[in-house]
C-alpha cells in the first residue's frame, strides 16, 4: 500500500507537451531530472489537494498545472472601400453571401472553417467577407505575435468564425498593436497600441478617423460620410495598388465567382472595378510592414 500510495503522488511531466505559457507546480519536494536529448520533470503531490479559482486563475495543489489560456477579447471595426454603399446607411454590400459565392472555409493561412448557417444572416450583421487579424509587439509592431481569421459584417464588425462573437486570442493579457489584412484590399493598423482582456471586449474603431490607423490618411480612403475605409486594389496582395495589379484584373474580366480581381465584392469581375475603385488607388500601399510572417 505504501509503494501505491508513493507511485500516486508522483506526477510527471515531459518536454514533449507544448505550451502556450510556462507551466508551474507548487508540491512538498520534486526535481528535474535531464540529459542530451530529454528532461523530466517531477513533484510530489501534497497529502490534500484541490483546485483553487479566483476567476481568471485557476491553481491546481501539487499537479502540474494545465496548459493556461487566455482567451482575450476584441471587438474591431473595419470597412472595405470596395463593396461600401456610398449613399445612404454606411453599409457594405452583401452580395458575395447573397450569391452563394463566400467560402466557408478561410482563404486566409489558418484555413478555419464556419458554419453554412453563418451565411445566412442578412441585414447589417450580414457576412461580407474573411479578414485576417493580427496582434502586434506593443514595443515593435513589424513583429506578429497572433493572428486569425475573422468574418466582416456589413456594418463594420469583425466577428468570430460563429458569425456572431468578438475575436478571442490565446495570448496574455498586454497592450497590442491590432492589424486587419484583406485578401485585395491594402492592410491597415491600429496608430496605437490597445490594452487587451479576457473579461470584456476591447472595441477598437479603424473606420473613425484617419488618425485611428497607422500612417494616418495614407492608409484609408476618406469616403466622405464619415467613415474611413481600406483602400481596395491590391490583387496581388504585395501591400501595393501598381500598374501590375491593373493588368492582372484585366486578364480576368468577365469572370465571376469569388476573386480578388472583383474589387466592388458584386461576384463579377468588370471595368468598373478597374475604372472605377483600383485605377483610382494607383500609388498607394500599406504604411507598415512585417518581419516574421
Ligand atoms: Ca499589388
Ligand atoms: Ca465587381
Amino acid at each position: 500500500m505504501k509503494q501505491y500510495i508513493f507511485i500516486l503522488t508522483l506526477f510527471f511531466s515531459g518536454s514533449l507537451f507544448s505550451q502556450t505559457l510556462e507551466r508551474s507546480v507548487i508540491g512538498s519536494s520534486g526535481t528535474t531530472l535531464s540529459n542530451a536529448n530529454a528532461s523530466l520533470d517531477f513533484t510530489v503531490g501534497e497529502l490534500a489537494v484541490a483546485t483553487l479559482s479566483n476567476g481568471t486563475t485557476t491553481l491546481n495543489q501539487g499537479f502540474h498545472q494545465e496548459v493556461i489560456t487566455l482567451q482575450l477579447k476584441l471587438s474591431l471595426v473595419v470597412f472595405l472601400q470596395g463593396p461600401l454603399v456610398t449613399s445612404g446607411t454606411v453599409i457594405m454590400d452583401d452580395s458575395l453571401r447573397s450569391n452563394s459565392l463566400l467560402p466557408i472555409t478561410s482563404p486566409y493561412a489558418d484555413s478555419i472553417t464556419s458554419e453554412t448557417t453563418v451565411f445566412d444572416i442578412t441585414g447589417t450583421n450580414a457576412i461580407i467577407d474573411w479578414v485576417w487579424i493580427s496582434l502586434r509587439d506593443k514595443n515593435d509592431p513589424t513583429v506578429v505575435l497572433a493572428s486569425q481569421s475573422g468574418l466582416l459584417q456589413a456594418d463594420g464588425d469583425i466577428v468570430s468564425v460563429n458569425g456572431t462573437s468578438a475575436l478571442e486570442f490565446d495570448s496574455p493579457s498586454d497592450s497590442y498593436y491590432i492589424a486587419v489584412n484583406h485578401r485585395n484590399h491594402v492592410a491597415v493598423m491600429s496608430a496605437n497600441t490597445v490594452a487587451l482582456n479576457t473579461s470584456t471586449a476591447t472595441t477598437i474603431d479603424l473606420s473613425d478617423a484617419t488618425a485611428s490607423v497607422f500612417g494616418g490618411s495614407n492608409s484609408v480612403v476618406n469616403m466622405g460620410n464619415g467613415v474611413f475605409a481600406m483602400i481596395a486594389g491590391d490583387f496581388d496582395e504585395n501591400g501595393q495598388i501598381q500598374n501590375t495589379d491593373t493588368n492582372a484584373v484585366i486578364q480576368l474580366l468577365g469572370i465571376s465567382g469569388y476573386s480578388k480581381a472583383d474589387m466592388d465584392m458584386n461576384g463579377q469581375v468588370q471595368n468598373s472595378d478597374i475604372n472605377s475603385i483600383l485605377n483610382t488607388n494607383i500609388g498607394k500601399g500599406v504604411q507598415f510592414t512585417v518581419t516574421n510572417e
